[in-house]
């Protein structure tokens, strides 16, 4: 039996009613525009509650706390350190925002936040699992990556697509100072065919609402079966391209992080084990709270991508 199946329903309390939507919409696109002085753009940003029609999977496990979904986190942009996203992302502004999505495309394209928002959003309750051997389940809200790429017409051409995160030093103080632990932008990429998969998502939202700036305001792109860093945050460029594109921890590590990193139990990362994983949150003691791991997260639709590669080669 797969580890997942489809949402059927999601409880009324979690669906927003329209009219309060639009008028949060309304809110947020004043601001976007630079019409409306916010106090706090960011705080508004993510009080918003966003509807989302159900279309995701189940993994049938209990979602992770959001207060454990927010306040551990990886994005070095804010620091190293677990709890620095939340505690020092206070005066990243995510309104306004522009995604350009160019490169070997017909009609390239930038789009802005409400732009994305009226693209038809879905909830899904993935698995996320980082390389470093913790998990956890979050109800994204978000749509198909492909949507957005049909925009644009991909050219015959097209083979990867690469992601590119903002880079804003007066914002971000994980981008400034005498340590600086991974060169800017952080970038990532997918072949064409992995970004176009139906479980690829570009997400705004989790838990009901706009994302908190500490998991990648205002928009990041969600791919369930891959390790947690291909999860690029606060995307402003997706660009087509033939070659295969730079990814940031490849090129700082490329012993230790391949360009697929799919989730594998059985490579091992250089320094320690991936065959178990932690699940963040659900009370126990770091250690108590351990799973095996599976192949391709446990999403195991994904596997005809990679017919015939060795994935043990390709990691
Ligand atoms: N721009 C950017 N995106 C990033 C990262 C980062 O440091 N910078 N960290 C990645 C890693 S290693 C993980 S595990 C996930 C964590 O996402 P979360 O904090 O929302 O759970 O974000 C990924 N996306
Ligand atoms: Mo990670």
């Amino acid at each position: 039996m797969p580890p997942y199946r489809p949402i059927i329903a999601i409880p009324g309390s979690e669906i927003t009613p329209e009219s309060a939507y639009l008028q949060r919409r309304d809110i947020l696109r004043l601001g976007a525009a630079g019409g409306l002085a916010l106090a706090s753009p960011s705080l508004a940003f993510g009080a918003t509650d966003l509807p989302a029609k159900p279309g995701g999977y189940d993994p049938q496990e209990q979602a992770t706390p959001e207060a454990d979904a927010t306040s551990y986190n990886n994005f070095y942009e804010f620091g190293t350190g677990k709890a620095d996203p939340a505690a020092k992302s206070g005066d990243f502004k995510p309104l306004p925002w522009t995604l350009t999505v160019d490169g070997l495309a017909g009609k390239p394209a930038t789009f802005d936040l409400d732009q994305l928002m009226a693209f038809e959003l879905e909830e899904r309750i993935y698995r996320m699992r980082c390389v470093e051997g913790w998990s956890m389940v979050i109800p994204w809200i978000g749509f198909p990556l492909s949507a957005l790429l049909d925009r644009v017409e991909p050219l015959a051409s097209a083979k990867y697509v690469a992601f590119e995160t903002v880079v804003r030093p007066e914002e971000m103080p994980g981008q400034r100072g005498a340590f600086q632990p991974l060169p800017w932008p952080y970038v990532e990429g997918l072949r064409l065919d992995e970004a176009r998969h139906p479980l690829t998502i570009l997400s705004l939202g989790m838990y009901g609402k706009t994302l908190p700036n500490q998991n990648g305001a205002p928009v990041r792109l969600v791919v369930p079966w891959k390790y947690g860093f291909k999860g690029i945050k606060s995307i402003v460029r997706i660009t087509l391209t033939e070659e295969q594109p730079v990814t940031t921890w490849n090129r700082s590590a490329p012993g230790e992080y391949g360009f697929y990193a799919n989730v594998n139990p059985e490579v091992d990362h250089p320094r320690w084990s991936q065959a178990t994983e932690n699940r963040v949150g659900g009370g126990g003691f770091f250690g108590s709270n351990d799973r095996p791991t599976l192949m391709f997260n446990g999403y195991d639709e994904v596997a005809g991508l990679y017919a015939g590669m060795d994935l043990k080669a390709n990691y």
